[in-house]
């Protein structure tokens, strides 16, 4: 903590004397503005709380290197990361170095600074002259939430992954930004269809770009179980052979699971993992008997009815397996959370599903974890540090708070990722109704249901379900562009959220998404820029 103390101060007085050099760029500057630098600077998603340009051109050569302070290794993994995204494209060396006095002319540095109020967690400030790119947070996350705004200040072609040969400049101005939100995250049901390893990755990587920050995994569904427990193997053996429509299924070893969990921390991305119970669960019950009431395992399920299956509420073994399942998953697990499930268990009675949640709730709690149920876990007695989230019935979720329990918002009409564009969407659901790009963006979730406001809400989780999403080009046409909506929805003030100026905005990323290879949606309601 000292050392962390004295080497802030060291770079406070560097600051300084950067702020002097930089206060004399500002003096200098009554160019006229050109408007593409304009654009690129105000083009960021999700929009930045404050942005001032100053109409000058920062330019990343072949000399450019990225400055870190000494001693402070998650800024030096966070400068590497900025190297390594921008040589792609550049062709570039980009080296990191460690910075020992004042910042040469040039070059990007990135920097700790002490307290500062106005930044929170996740917030950077950003300041660009025409000699060097200044990155500043008060924590490593802070810093690598900046350096996506960073990447989006650059040519879209800088996402290529060949060599590009154009002028990297980047506009010059400043930039503070903090999340309005906690909790910005996207769902995955990898249970209906499993998507081997690398295609959580690629969605990683991509949330990062979009300053998302939970990784909601569905491991288990009717038709499969996608996580290895090594005190219950049949659960991948049997419950994870198939899927939807049949098949191979698949699942994730715990090496497995634990590289994904390592890859999304390395991102500051939190995985939240879920085992859906007490419904939702075929496939338990056809790896084991004995979890079954009549001890006879039921067949493998492929179809995509829901609400049919339960576990066996009144036997003890069941609460054996629940301990273990969470145990072992809490064991592999960084995030506080647990996720539960708890939805559509209309195969039981409603006593036994009071009962059931709260038992199940303390088993979370005795393996020092917070559960997350479905709204419909409001029915049971929730505890304050319980997580609901909210994805048809504004009156559960409300009940939910009654207890003092956050709500992450996902309503099905607006959030859900499976929702079909419109009648001529080839993929996806429509129970919901269609949710187009504008109705995706168009709402603000501290005022969707009355009663729940800010005080209420952890922030906003888009589900993408996977009935109809096969591989990864679905999993792309259904996330983006709407991704960048909800993106913005929970980290940008609401008083900053205009469709009409999102649109233009949302349509110079066309280009960035064509970059990095996302088969997005190109709805007909943005001008995409070519
Ligand atoms: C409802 S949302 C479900 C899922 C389905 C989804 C399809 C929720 C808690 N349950 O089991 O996959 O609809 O859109």
């Amino acid at each position: 903590m000292k050392k962390i103390t004295s080497n802030v101060k060291k770079f406070g007085k560097l600051i300084a004397l950067m702020v002097c050099f930089t206060q004399l760029q500002f003096c200098h500057t009554d160019k006229i503005i050109p408007a593409a630098q304009q654009l690129s600077i105000n083009n960021i998603i999700p929009k930045p709380v404050e942005v001032n340009s100053t109409g000058d051109m920062f330019q990343i050569t072949n000399a450019t290197k990225v400055y870190v302070p000494p001693g402070f290794k998650d800024v030096l993994t966070i400068g590497t990361y900025l190297s390594e995204k921008l040589q792609v494209a550049t062709g570039f060396d980009l080296p990191v170095t460690e910075l020992n006095s004042v910042l040469p002319r040039g070059n990007i540095c990135l920097l700790l600074i002490n307290n500062d109020p106005q930044l929170d967690n996740e917030g950077y400030r950003l300041t660009v002259t025409d000699g060097f790119v200044l990155l500043e947070g008060t924590t490593a996350v802070g810093l690598f939430r900046g350096v996506q705004t960073i990447r989006q200040l650059l040519p879209p072609s800088i996402e290529s992954s060949t060599v590009q040969n154009t002028n990297w400049s980047i506009p010059t101005g400043s930039i503070t930004d903090y999340a309005n939100y906690p909790w910005r995250g996207v769902m995955l049901d990898v249970a209906r269809h499993f998507f081997p390893p690398e295609n959580v990755k690629r969605l990683i990587d991509q949330m990062a770009y979009y300053k998302m920050n939970i990784l909601h995994l569905h491991l288990s569904d009717d038709q499969g179980w996608r996580l290895e427990i090594k005190s219950w193997p049949n659960l991948t053996s049997i419950g994870g052979s198939t899927k939807v429509g049949g098949g191979p299924g698949g699942f994730y070893t715990q090496a497995e699971y634990t590289d994904i969990v390592n890859y999304a921390s390395s991102r500051y991305i939190t995985v939240v993992p879920e085992f859906d119970m007490p419904g939702h669960t075929n496939a338990a019950l056809a790896s084991y008997a004995s979890l079954n009431c009549n001890n006879t395992a039921t067949d493998l399920y492929t179809g995509t009815t829901v609400g049919f299956s339960a576990l066996c509420v009144n036997k003890s073994l069941t609460y054996q397996f629940i301990e273990d399942v969470i145990g072992e998953v809490a064991a592999l697990t960084p995030s506080p959370y647990i996720h539960i499930g708890g939805d559509e268990a209309s195969a039981l009675q409603r006593a036994d599903y009071i009962q059931f949640i709260n038992q199940v709730q303390d088993i979370v709690s005795s393996k020092g974890k917070q559960m997350i149920g479905w709204e419909d876990i409001a029915l049971a007695s929730v505890k304050k540090t319980t997580l609901a989230q909210h994805w048809h019935d504004g009156n559960k979720a409300k009940t939910a708070t009654l207890s003092g329990a956050k709500i992450i918002m996902s309503p099905a009409q607006k959030a859900y990722l499976d929702m079909k564009y419109n009648s001529s969407t080839n993929i996806g659901a429509s129970w919901a109704g269609y949710i187009s790009v504008q109705s995706a963006y168009n709402w603000q979730i501290g005022n969707f249901i009355s009663g729940i406001g800010k005080e209420n809400i952890m922030g906003i989780e888009a589900p993408l379900w996977t009935e109809t999403i096969v591989d990864a080009s679905d999993i792309d046409y259904m996330i983006f562009p709407g991704l960048l909506g909800y993106s913005e929805i929970g980290w940008s003030p609401e008083t900053s959220h205009d469709w009409n100026e999102y649109r233009t905005r949302l349509g110079t990323h066309g280009p960035r998404l064509t970059a990095m290879a996302i088969n997005f949606f190109p709805s007909d309601e943005v001008d995409w820029s070519k």
